[in-house]
């Protein structure tokens, strides 16, 4: 499925090389062929809906809310001025627009109701965010990458786009979402940059605001001996669904939130499905045979309520994973509340409509009503009480070849960092490059004679795959640099504070990581509430000197879970000023709990 002239999405592999294929016959200019099997799927029915339903659809293919009463935020009302995507795509469409605001004079943008909510608000359905803290007229340009797997070619362009606006703006992050944002981009640039991507197979499209953001693997996906399930075309065939190849999917384009999406590849749970509105997790049918996954819904964080993922008692074979997603987004789309922002995220529609209600409709709009229940099929994934760590070399389960798992300490990457990755992913492995949720790289395919070289190389220096204990399980949000929303600066306090207590403290010698989450705000971007420690940023009053002085700080979490029995961390202590207070509090939570000792 997916529209006639939308062209396949960025490459992954799932036909891997083997030792001796990666100096042979697949090699092309930037190493072997990656090429991904496209995954037969049963096409949702993109109209689906019920008469009692919230919202309809326009005559020109977008949905709407069709009692604008009902529309009971800013944002809603925004969506019903106009609708992003149409506006986006319709006729001359981005190019149009783009223009048309780039020959207005900024000052007169804001007086204008209509331009102020594009720049602002509808421009994110293209995947870019004003960043007014990097000048006006600048963006921030978030991709999709599916399973977060990119080639050299890809990474070697997007160097060239951030490289282009010099050292103070240009600079790139992987995310917390296996994902790439590119920053400093000017809106004249927006359209080339946009297109080129899309020639190399990337879209932004419905990155941001209230869609589906990028669909989630495992990193190790079809190179891990521990496999249960190779994410990739799952991912892929996901993505393309949600943006049916480059063209936009009206159908699910205005949710009444964001929605993540997740499939599970193995035992460890790289990608945190307690977290994701829909997480995918593999099973086979007792009754067919046939493999497929357990569902489960509704798992978020946010400022006001954090849940993990329920099961939603189904089990859905892998050709109707797509109709299935469609099933619960539409629901979603028909009966979520679109009230204030902070209660409007799948679990609250589930809520509302209650868990019964919601699996039946949920089950109504399937095709052939074919889910069955989840007793019906057993899951495929072993037990595991503690995922395993993916920096460092691992044999993979091509013999010969290994992964390196680099560090990419908060995920922050400089003009030069992707060019050298690529490189080094021509020279050793095969071209390709991968992203985690916890912000780092990985670099596969490599043959195990050449990974000496490999570690000697500058970019493997920078990136170690042998980091400190601390440094290895940080991943911090954007923060006060770039964000609009932050109460703190995270990446630069983040990193300074893990570099410190791994310069003081030893661990007992099986600790690879201890796992820092940091947040600038209370909406934990930087999933706070995973960590073993969390940070949320916050900003307080003290009194200094007779005087009422503002103070950065953090609220400080502990025990976070994740892998196969996930807990969230829980506040113990609050109003925590950075600095030394911060680092001794830490210190002594890492020396009790941790078994850290002074060096
Ligand atoms: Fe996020 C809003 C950055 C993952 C929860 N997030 C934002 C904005 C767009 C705020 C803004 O006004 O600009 C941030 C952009 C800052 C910038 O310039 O980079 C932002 N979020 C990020 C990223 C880049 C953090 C990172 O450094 O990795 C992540 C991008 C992922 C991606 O590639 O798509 C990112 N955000 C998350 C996650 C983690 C996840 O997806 O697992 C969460 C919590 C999990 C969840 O959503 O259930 C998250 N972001 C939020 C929220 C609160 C959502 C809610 O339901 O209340 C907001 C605020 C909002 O949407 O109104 C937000
Ligand atoms: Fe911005 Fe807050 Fe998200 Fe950090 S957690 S990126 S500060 S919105």
């Amino acid at each position: 499925f997916g529209s006639a002239n939308s062209a396949p999405l960025a490459a992954a592999t799932v036909e891997q090389p083997t030792a001796s294929s990666s100096s042979g016959g697949l090699e092309s200019r930037y190493g072997p062929k990656t090429v991904i099997k496209p995954l037969p799927q049963n096409p949702p029915n993109l109209d689906v809906t019920s008469a009692d339903a919230f919202v309809g659809k326009t005559p020109q293919g977008s949905w709407q809310l069709l009692d604008e009463g009902r529309a009971k935020n800013p944002f809603e009302k925004t969506k019903l001025q106009n609708d992003a995507l149409e506006l986006l795509k319709r006729n001359g469409g981005f190019d149009e627009l783009t223009g048309e605001l780039t020959s207005t004079p900024f000052e007169d943008i804001y007086t204008d109701d209509e331009k102020a909510k594009t720049i602002d608000v509808r421009l994110k359905w293209m995947g870019l965010f004003h960043r007014l803290k990097a000048g006006k007229g600048r963006f921030m340009l978030r991709l999709r990458l599916p399973n977060g797997v990119l080639n050299s070619e890809q990474c070697r362009y997007m160097d060239g786009v951030i490289s282009k606006y010099g050292e103070e703006q240009g600079c790139a992050d992987v995310t917390t979402r296996e994902n790439l944002q590119l920053r400093g981009i000017t809106l004249e640039d927006a359209p080339e940059i946009l297109s080129t991507l899309e020639s190399l197979g990337i879209t932004t499209l419905q990155s941001g605001m209230d869609n589906v953001r990028n669909v989630a693997g495992s990193p190790l996906a079809g190179i891990d001996p521990e496999e249960t399930y190779d994410t990739r075309a799952m991912c892929q065939a996901l993505t393309e669904y949600v943006t049916q190849g480059y063209d936009g999917n009206p159908a699910i384009s205005n949710l009444p939130r964001k929605f993540n999406i997740c499939v599970v590849g193995s035992a460890d749970m790289f990608e945190h499905p307690h977290i994701n509105d829909i997480a995918l997790v593999p099973a086979k049918s007792n009754d067919t045979g046939n493999l497929g996954f357990h569902v489960e819904v509704g798992g978020f964080l946010s400022s006001t309520r954090c849940t993990d993922a329920i099961p939603l008692d189904a089990f859905v074979a892998e050709a109707d994973a797509a109709a299935l997603c469609h099933a619960i987004l539409t629901t979603f789309r028909d009966y979520g509340v679109r009230g204030p922002r902070t209660k409007t995220r799948l679990m609250w529609c589930i809520d509302e409509m209650g868990f019964d209600n919601f699996r039946d409709e949920v089950a109504r709009r399937m095709p052939g009503g074919n889910l069955l229940r989840a007793s019906e099929a057993t899951t495929l994934l072993p037990k595991l009480d503690e995922r395993r760590v993916i920096l460092g070399i691992h044999d993979q389960k091509q013999d010969g070849l290994q992964w390196a798992g680099l560090c990419v300490p908060t995920g922050s990457l400089e003009p030069g960092d992707m060019t050298a990755l690529a490189d080094a992913a021509d020279t050793f492995g095969s071209g390709e490059v991968r992203l985690t949720v916890d912000q780092n790289v990985i670099i596969p395919n490599i043959p195990k004679e050449k990974m000496d070289a490999f570690l000697n190389e500058p970019i493997v220096q920078k990136f170690t795959p042998f980091p400190g204990v601390l440094v290895a399980g940080l991943v911090s949000c954007t923060g006060a640099r770039w964000c609009p929303q932050a109460q703190i600066h995270t990446k630069s306090n983040a990193l300074e504070l893990a570099q410190r207590l791994d310069e003081q403290l030893s661990f007992p010698k099986d600790t690879k990581e201890v796992r820092m989450h940091w947040s600038g705000c209370p909406n934990v971007c930087g999933q706070s509430q995973v960590g073993d420690i969390g940070f949320i940023g916050t900003s307080f009053k003290v009194k200094k000197d007779e005087k009422r002085v503002d103070v950065e700080g953090v609220n400080l979490l502990e025990g976070g879970r994740i892998c196969q029995a996930p807990a969230e961390a829980q506040v113990v202590d609050k109003k925590v000023p950075l600095g030394d207070e911060l680092e001794q509090k830490v210190k002594a939570i890492l020396m009790e709990k941790y078994g850290a000792v002074e060096k």
